[in-house]
């Protein structure tokens, strides 16, 4: 390999320091600051974890496995399934809203730093759609698995069989079905359906999607959390980014791709998460009538986080602290 690949690659990988000053010997004084800079700011800010919404739980769960050195992609799995579990989030796994006839139907997908990817799209009867991601992910020639064969997977996987269905979502819904009024509400409905991203010890990121969807959505409806490059995408050399609020929005364009492309571009996780809103909202003039939420993180452990609307935030678990930040957002008026 090349010195000056390799030394692009230590200052990335956050090889360490002793390794670095056998590299830098023959370096100009300014680049090994930058390179030392690198080190030990990476010593220094890792592991991070972002997340969508005001989810403490979740987030601190997976800010505690990665300080203990858990990898990144243990760490998405085991924060995204504390939201699962929670029956009092009425968007993400069990508990969640229904489609307008009823079901509990999930999505979910999680990529690690390898850029490996599963999903599971209209899962009904198991709580834990993450979970059955990773298996997608790591026990099949595929990315995506549907509906019954999602189901008939994770069972065979030891999932066990869940009504999601529970008296309180059951109740919203009917009460729903009085009028039938498909209007998705601001942070309200969307609220707390959960996207991950975390940086390991090492430096490696993967990231993790899970949602009931939109509640009341038609049957058979899948949004944009487990379609790779829209409600997620990792690219363990660049960053990641992940999506809540309507999905239809941004599957239209690509929106966590389009953000990780532009950190690739040079820009930073903010600058590239307002541009990703902003391609939404020029594109449609109904915009004040839906939320969209990004969030991203860049190698260096940069975070960004942009919405359409007002109340989007983040909890950020950075230097062993969780915290819940209200993101910046376009619709000022
Ligand atoms: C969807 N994007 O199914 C999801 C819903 C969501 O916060 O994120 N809500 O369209």
């Amino acid at each position: 390999m090349k010195r000056r690949k390799f030394l692009k690659r230590a200052s990335l990988t956050g090889i360490g320091v002793a390794v670095g000053t056998t590299i830098l010997a023959n370096t100009p004084s300014k680049k090994i600051n930058e390179i030392k800079n690198s080190l030990t700011k990476t010593k220094e800010n890792f592991p991070i974890v972002i997340s969508t919404w005001d989810v403490p739980n979740a987030t601190k769960k997976a800010g505690l496995l990665l300080e203990e050195g858990s990898s990144s992609i243990d760490a998405i799995e085991k924060g995204c399934m504390v939201e699962e579990a929670d029956l009092n989030n009425q968007s993400v796994g069990n508990g969640g809203r229904p489609d307008r006839d009823g079901h509990v139907t999930l999505d979910a997908c999680i990529m690690d730093k390898s850029g490996n990817y599963g999903s599971v799209v209209y899962m009904k009867n198991i709580i834990h759609a993450i979970s059955v991601a990773r298996k997608v992910m790591e026990d099949t020639p595929h990315v995506i698995l549907a509906g019954k064969g999602a189901e008939k997977f994770a069972i065979s996987k030891g999932f066990k069989k869940t009504n999601l269905l529970t008296e309180a979502s059951k109740k919203a819904w009917e009460d729903w079905k009085k009028e039938s009024n498909y209007k998705p509400i601001i942070n309200i409905e969307n609220h707390d359906t959960i996207g991950m991203l975390a940086i390991d010890k090492n430096g490696d990121i993967s990231g993790g999607c899970t949602t009931s969807g939109l509640a009341y959505k038609m049957a058979g409806r899948v949004g944009d959390s487990p379609i790779i490059g829209s409600g997620l995408f990792i690219d363990n050399k660049i960053g990641g980014a992940t999506a809540t609020g309507m999905g239809e929005e941004v599957l239209k364009t690509v929106g966590s791709f389009l953000i990780v492309e532009l950190m690739r571009q040079g820009k930073t996780p903010q600058e590239a998460c307002e541009e990703a809103i902003h391609r939404i909202v020029s594109k449609n003039d109904n915009y004040k009538n839906f939320q969209v939420g990004y969030i991203a993180i860049n190698k260096k452990g940069e975070t960004g986080y942009y919405s359409i609307h007002e109340y989007f935030s983040v909890s950020i678990y950075k230097d062993s602290n969780c915290t819940n930040v209200p993101s910046d957002f376009y619709n000022k008026n």
